[in-house]
């Protein structure tokens, strides 16, 4: 984040040069104080190239107590410190610079640099946070050795870590205390980490496939250290899975994970110290749902990929930011499919991709995963980098097949390893060590928007043969855009239920690779007119259009071999039904052939206990909204709320009695599909359910069940509502992460009453601007996830969320840019609408002493 008065300057992928000089190594030493903190850094320069001597090196919010160049103390004439850099000339190719500074890490607010969590100190780097700890040359491209040497008063911070291995510890002459650590390994400054405190810690170890011995820690607040196994599992089976899967080892004798509580995001890889936010690392069946704990898992086996996509071979400059970011999330969601059921993990990732990434690449602030520019990179820390980003990288894994994959993905570790490197030199990595051509794949890398893929199909039943003529299109990325290289994972289905291909090893699927406007692929002996089930898997992100006949929804809703698309069948077929509700809310009624499908479901003993509980939830209110050119948030809650109870109505006893045989077994699947039982039974409004809901809460033994009864009941107005909420609240009080939970029911909660709950909720004690999950945990759940009193046509919600970006623009900048998102979406909704929400971005814009990450997403989110 940086604040300045002036219209802040746009960087341009176009201008990226290597830098003149790079740094080899630096010696930190950190002294921390309460009052304030001392940093030295020496640094050896090395000249890279030819083009003058002038030296600029990034810096923000320091003090600058001096500067030594080649040993000689510079004078004030000798140096220009400006709000962004200091700059001098360089004496030779080949020299030192000392520089010490002073920072006031427990009034940084904005949790970037270093910072002070729980009174303990830690840092976040990434993307420029290190030029607030010290001048440096802030760029991924300068990659140095770091020896860090942290001093400070044992008492208050008995544990001092960076990164690398602790090399020397001892006590100085003044009574402080010191440790030293080396990282062997040259890396960008964004992946410094300092962290020091009185933390408890768990620890472990991991031997790797060549038996070297890994000391792992977990470093948390005192009093959590019960709460860790779950993410101490999950770093050991991500270690042994990144050496199966991609031969991959660890590589210090040391791993460290530390949990703090202020954080801006979800974690962050620093370099053998990745520092996460509790979220991901604290848990027990007590306190933490089956969704926690799956977030846990996913996010410490992301972080610890990163050492080899992102720590070993990083990124040239930001714009390559995807180059780590979409690799190691689908490295993550690989893993995820593998610790779990795959079929459901898929469900969650594209449900992840539409929610958030479509509004995105459809709104104003859509951007290729590789922008071309930004004000304020930490804007693009966003779901195409990362979400769309990863279906990329998954693409690129199907048209290459398992084995081509993984031997471009060898030969990229092996010609890139301690090289900071393009997205451009990744894919040539996958060719040449696949000899695939991906020349047309590149495409994807440089168009925004979401693709929409047309098919018509014919049958010849005297010929026997079947084609299907498919057209692509993407509005978004212009008139002249090139078509892109699409996977398409395709299988027919016969009257039966049976594939009628055989597909790549037996599983009657085939990809094709689409790559003209329009083409067309024939099948011959083809003995009936199948059904098709296209994108199988969902091969590749784009918005299919079809207009298939409900019956062929209900055919492979009931019989589609690919979970994902069986899933998928059903989801098409409800969006009909409930769009059909919508357009003419007379009519009101759930056609009897959705509701039958929906029955036949229930009744399938076949299927996992998760995929069944995935299978009834219909589309989400956003979802829906997507669908419609301008988004009537009220009629879409109304029907879709109608469907639910008809549903509800109509299988009262089935669903009855799926609660009955799962409830009290203990397993993500039977709790998941006894919830997903619950949620329908509660929506009849009978004292019955709501009864079974209250049971269900206080007899809870997990969070999972508490939460989802808790949930049941928030919606409503019945009186048990406020027993149960602050029953929980006094159980609670003292457990951050579950107080959370309960802001986020309340600021999702549809009752009439959920704007002045919100509201409220705001002066609660246990409000507080400064801690982003609270933050998240009202307003961002608020304003993403209540559609219905986020859009209220008074515009009180839009005014909620504006206030509070305003309010958070000066306190924590990343966090008040994130909150603005919704606003962006003005041009899909009514005129009224449009105008509430343009007047607020237009308020925001005018905050004193905006910063560049608010002003660029406000900004731009007024564009058309
Ligand atoms: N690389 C970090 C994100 C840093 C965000 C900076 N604003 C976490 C991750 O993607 O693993
Ligand atoms: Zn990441």
């Amino acid at each position: 984040m940086t604040s300045s008065a002036a219209t802040p300057s746009t960087i341009y992928l176009k201008d990226y040069s290597p830098p003149l000089f790079t740094i080899s190594d630096i010696f930190l030493t950190v002294e921390l104080g309460e009052e304030e903190t001392r940093v030295t850094s020496e640094l050896q320069m090395k000249r890279l190239q030819d083009g003058g001597n002038q030296i600029h090196l990034h810096g923000e919010d320091l003090d600058l107590v001096s500067i030594t160049v080649a040993d000689r103390l510079l004078d004030s004439s000798e140096y220009t410190l400006s709000s962004k850099d200091i700059a001098f000339l360089a004496p030779s190719d080949d020299f030192t610079v000392k520089i010490v500074t002073r920072i006031k890490p427990q009034e940084n607010t904005a949790l970037e640099g270093l910072y002070k969590s729980s009174g303990n100190f830690c840092t976040q780097c990434e993307a420029e946070g290190f030029r607030k700890i010290t001048y440096f040359l802030d760029r991924p491209d300068v990659m140095a050795k770091f020896t860090t040497k942290i001093i400070g008063d044992q008492n208050k911070y008995p544990v001092m870590l960076s990164n690398g291995n602790l090399i020397e510890s001892g006590n100085l002459e003044d009574g402080r205390f010191y440790n030293l650590w080396v990282d062997p390994f040259p890396k960008p400054a964004y992946l410094f980490a300092l962290v020091a405190g009185d933390l408890g810690s768990v620890e472990d170890s991991f031997v790797t496939r060549s038996g070297r011995q890994v000391k792992l820690q977990i470093f948390v607040e005192k009093g959590n250290e019960d709460k860790c196994a779950h993410a101490m599992t999950s770093l050991k089976k991500s270690m042994r899975w990144d050496e199966e899967k991609y031969g991959r080892e660890y590589d210090l004798d040391i791993f460290m994970i530390v949990a703090v509580s202020d954080f801006n995001m979800g974690a962050m890889e620093n370099k053998g110290l990745n520092i996460f936010n509790s979220k991901y690392v604290l848990a027990s069946k007590e306190t933490a749902t089956d969704a926690d704990f799956d977030g846990i898992e996913s996010v410490i086996a992301h972080e610890y990929f990163h050492n080899w996509t992102g720590n070993r071979i990083t990124c040239r400059d930001w714009f390559q930011l995807t180059l780590k970011e979409g690799l190691t999330v689908f490295r993550d969601q690989q893993f995820s499919a593998d610790m779990n059921s795959a079929a459901v993990k898929r469900i969650e990732d594209v449900q992840r991709l539409r929610a958030a990434q479509f509004p995105e690449d459809a709104g104003p602030l859509a951007h290729p995963i590789q922008p071309q520019s930004y004000v304020e990179i930490n804007n693009f820390y966003t779901a195409t980098v990362y979400e769309k980003g990863a279906e990329v990288i998954r693409m690129a894994h199907t048209i290459l097949g398992e084995d081509n994959f993984r031997k471009g993905m060898d030969l990229y570790f092996d010609r890139h390893d301690g090289q900071a490197v393009t997205t451009e030199e990744f894919i040539a990595a996958l060719e040449d060590g696949s000899g695939i051509d991906l020349k047309q794949f590149r495409e994807w890398y440089t168009q925004p928007g979401t693709p929409e893929v047309f098919v018509e199909d014919q049958y010849d039943p005297e010929n026997k043969s079947y084609s299907l003529t498919i057209r692509q299109q993407n509005p978004k990325a212009g008139p002249n855009a090139k078509p892109l290289h699409i996977p398409l994972e395709l299988g027919l289905v016969g009257a039966n239920g049976d594939n009628l291909l055989t597909g790549i090893h037996g599983t009657g699927s085939e990809i094709f690779n689409l790559k003209e406007k329009e083409e067309t692929v024939t099948f011959e002996n083809i003995s009936e007119k199948p059904t098709p089930s296209l994108f199988r898997n969902f091969s590749a992100p784009v918005k299919l259009k079809q207009n298939p006949a409900d019956g062929n929804m209900v055919h492979l809703f009931k019989n589609d071999s690919d979970p994902f698309n069986r899933w998928e069948a059903g989801q098409r077929l409800a969006i009909k039904c409930l769009l059909d509700m919508i357009e003419s809310p007379s009519q009101n009624a759930l056609p009897q052939s959705f509701i039958s499908a929906f029955g036949d479901l229930l009744d399938d003993e076949s299927l996992e206990p998760e995929f069944k509980a995935a299978a009834m939830t219909l589309p989400g209110e956003q979802f829906i909204g997507q669908q419609m050119d301008i988004v009537d948030v009220d009629t879409i809650h109304a029907q879709r709320q109608n469907a639910i109870k008809t549903l509800a109505s109509t299988y009262k006893d089935k669903l009855q009695s799926i609660y009955q045989s799962h409830h009290g077994k203990d397993s993500v699947g039977d709790r998941s599909l006894k919830n997903s039982a619950l949620m329908f039974l509660t929506s009849l409004k009978e004292e019955e359910f709501i009864n079974l809901a209250t049971y269900q809460y206080f007899n809870a033994d997990n969070m999972t069940d508490q939460i989802s009864s808790l949930s049941r009941l928030v919606v409503t107005n019945h009186p048990n509502r406020e027993k149960v909420l602050q029953d929980y609240y006094a159980r609670w009080e003292n457990d951050a992460l579950v107080i959370d939970k309960w802001f986020t029911l309340q600021a999702t909660s549809y009752r009439d009453k959920a704007m002045e709950d919100v509201q409220e909720l705001l002066s609660h004690p246990a409000f507080n601007y400064l801690n982003p999950n609270r933050v998240r945990s009202l307003i961002a759940a608020f304003a993403a996830g209540n559609p219905r009193h986020f859009h209220k046509t008074s515009g009180d919600g839009y005014r909620f969320l504006s206030d509070a970006v305003i309010k958070l623009n000066t306190i924590n900048p990343q966090i008040a840019a994130r909150l603005i998102g919704p606003l962006g979406q003005w041009k899909r909704f009514s005129e009224k609408r449009q105008n509430l929400m343009k007047a607020e971005l237009e308020r925001i814009l005018k905050a004193p002493n905006i910063s560049n990450d608010v002003f660029e997403i406000a900004n731009k989110s007024l564009r058309n």
